[in-house]
């Protein structure tokens, strides 16, 4: 992986922790600089506070470092989107024109940027969505993605900056917490089964959505970025597909383990947000332009879960919240 040296934006997050430990272990401790509006918990190898609205202190890192790629993963998610959407759109859109920009004017070798199934709206075909479908997104989050992807297909046509993204689902994870998502409740649920609490669903027994386990995720990501360059066809995202389940199966596969958990429905405001997407995508492009393929379904995703979060729970000086 020669001499490079990563950038990772909102390094903090859900993706964000567990990303950057691949990437230090694939590319070296101290070539992959993390960052993020806040610190974190346990700071280890290279760490700078960064708000990606700071373009000036964003073009002084790269060039501190001496960074070759940038994985921009700080943004406001769905919910917590909707709460504040003038200030979704501005860390969204703002902080991806800074990473756009910064990697035009440096020349950034390679650039991450995640989409995800928010950018499909009511008008999309909501089973096996196709990778050229109707994008008529519902929330502030789902719009800034669809403009993004829109943006990096422009930087890379018109500048040639090497900008690869993905349309995450859902990503459920046993590290970091998520962040304010429409799919929180799926991470969530795993949670109170261990803790033996009666888990309350915010989405309806019935709506099925597409999901990733986190390991996948960030496989795939490395994957997509590790492909020759002309290997990648879709220069706006590409659809990424592992499985598709509903609150009411997520509950019978951890019943399988946990036989007395319970779980009750009070649908909010988040349930019009995942009406409007996908239940299951169609990834086959992902597959054949460089050989996508998915390790994980739900029970093999719950039993892994549960065994982590066990362990977690067992651990004292683990936060276990
Ligand atoms: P997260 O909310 O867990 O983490 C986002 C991180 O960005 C946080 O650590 C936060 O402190 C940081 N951040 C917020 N504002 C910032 C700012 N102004 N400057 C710098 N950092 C800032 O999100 P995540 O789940 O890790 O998602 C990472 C990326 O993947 C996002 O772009 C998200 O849209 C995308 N994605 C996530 C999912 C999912 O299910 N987790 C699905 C699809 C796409
Ligand atoms: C969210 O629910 O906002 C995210 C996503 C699917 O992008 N998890």
């Amino acid at each position: 992986m020669g001499k490079d040296v990563i950038l990772v934006t909102g390094a903090n997050g859900q993706i964000g922790g567990v990303l950057t430990k691949a990437l230090r272990e694939a590319f070296g401790e101290q070539r992959v600089i993390a960052t993020d509006i806040r610190k974190p918990e346990f700071p280890n190898a290279p760490f700078e506070i960064l708000d990606i609205l700071n373009k000036e202190r964003l073009i002084q890192l790269i060039q501190k470092y001496k960074v070759t790629q940038i994985y921009h993963l700080a943004a406001i998610l769905s919910a917590k989107g909707e709460l504040n959407p003038q200030f979704a759109w501005r860390v969204n859109m703002e902080g991806l024109f800074n990473v756009l920009e910064a990697s035009r004017l440096d020349q950034i070798q390679k650039v991450f940027f995640p989409s995800s199934i928010a950018v499909f709206g009511a008008q999309t075909p909501r089973i096996n969505t196709p990778q050229d479908t109707v994008l008529h997104p519902s929330t502030v989050y789902g719009i800034s993605k669809a403009a993004g992807e829109n943006w990096s297909q422009y930087y890379f046509q018109k500048f040639g900056v090497d900008i690869r993204s993905l349309r995450f689902p859902g990503i459920i994870s046993h590290e970091n917490p998520p962040g304010g998502g429409t799919t929180d409740y799926a991470v969530d649920i795993y949670y109170a089964a261990i803790k033996g609490e009666t888990f309350t669903c915010f989405l309806r027994d019935d709506t099925q959505l597409p999901m990733m386990y986190l390991p996948d995720a960030v496989r795939g990501t490395l994957e997509l970025m590790d492909a020759p360059a002309d290997q990648i066809k879709i220069r706006t995202a590409y659809n990424l597909g592992a499985m598709s389940f509903s609150p009411s199966e997520i509950y019978q596969s951890i019943c399988l383990h946990e036989p007395d958990f319970k779980i009750n429905y009070a649908p909010d405001f988040r349930q019009q947000i995942a009406d409007s997407w996908s239940a299951s995508v169609d990834d086959s492009q992902a597959r054949a332009d460089w050989a996508w393929k998915p390790k994980y379904n739900l029970p093999a995703m719950t039993e892994d879960m549960l065994y982590h979060l066990r362990k977690k729970q067992n651990t004292p000086e683990q936060n276990f919240s």
